[in-house]
């Protein structure tokens, strides 16, 4: 019901993901910022899986849900969700996905290395893989028919990029449906050049870690500046910013478009 307030419809709580993503982290901020713990408002803790259920559940009954949304994700595809503005910018005003890289990576793999300069692409060409593998599809096989529809595109990725003559590298990422995706693609465009590639997925701070401490070479999974701030300070100078691999991410607080009356932050006090 529009005209009730929002708090007690939805137990003034706002669906959230796994506890290590950096959304969470931001959103525990917006709660202090905004006024909202003191109305009790609270960020639950699940999964990206559980949270999409609870939301497709609540778009099927028109019911009122606050949740921790971002972008490039199907969930925008899929569903007629707003972001609520953020006038404190807890969020940040631009927001990356960038390449990191282990220390020394660059003098011990240049061609891999290499690679990772060149890799980037757009939301719109990293859907084309996240839908395919959200509508059932195999993620290495989205990413092989990628490749195949965008030969040029893997051209300037492998652009410099000598053989790889079966040199193995490990790439970290975190299962967001954006990094499953480009996880994917960066292993199979470095297959077809000769490299032998393990993708290994964890949670963000075992993947910041991996990559700080060595144990993985890259990940393309690290989402700066705002939502992976903290991972990001935290092992400063132990890994390399290699480049941003994606323009025009967003993170924040979501609602389903039938909220009219909930456009912003501020909104939820009311
Ligand atoms: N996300 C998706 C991640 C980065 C990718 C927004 C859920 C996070 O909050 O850390």
């Amino acid at each position: 019901d529009a005209t009730k307030a929002l708090g007690p419809q939805v137990n003034y709580t706002i669906t959230g993901i796994d506890a290590g993503a950096g959304v969470m982290g931001n959103t525990q901020t917006a709660l202090e910022k905004y006024g909202l713990t003191q109305k009790n408002w609270q960020l639950q803790t699940s999964s990206t899986a559980a949270m999409t259920s609870v939301l497709d559940k609540a778009l099927k009954n028109k019911q009122p849900i606050v949740i921790t949304g971002w972008v490039p994700h199907w969930m925008f595809t899929k569903y007629d969700l707003k972001f609520l503005d953020d006038p404190k910018k807890v969020y940040g005003e631009s927001e990356g996905i960038h390449t990191i890289a282990r220390l020394g990576l660059k003098k011990d793999q240049p061609g891999f290395y290499q690679f990772l300069e060149n890799f980037n692409w757009t939301s719109d060409q990293l859907a084309q893989v996240m839908l395919q593998i959200n509508d059932g599809g195999d993620p290495a096989k989205a990413a092989k028919n990628y490749l195949k529809k965008h030969p040029e595109q893997l051209n300037t990725w492998l652009k410099n990029v000598p053989e790889g003559k079966g040199k193995t590298v490990t790439v970290a990422y975190v299962a967001w449906d954006s990094e499953i995706a480009s996880a994917n693609v960066a292993k199979a465009a470095l297959e077809s050049r000769g490299y032998k590639v393990n993708i290994r997925s964890m949670d963000a701070q075992p993947m910041w870690t991996a990559v700080a401490t060595g144990a993985a070479d890259a990940s393309l999974s690290a989402w700066l500046p705002v939502t992976h701030d903290a991972y990001a300070k935290h092992f400063k100078g132990k890994y390399v910013d290699v480049r941003t691999n994606l323009d025009g991410a967003k993170t924040g607080l979501a609602v389903p478009t039938y909220m009219t009356n909930i456009n912003s932050i501020s909104d939820l006090k009311n």
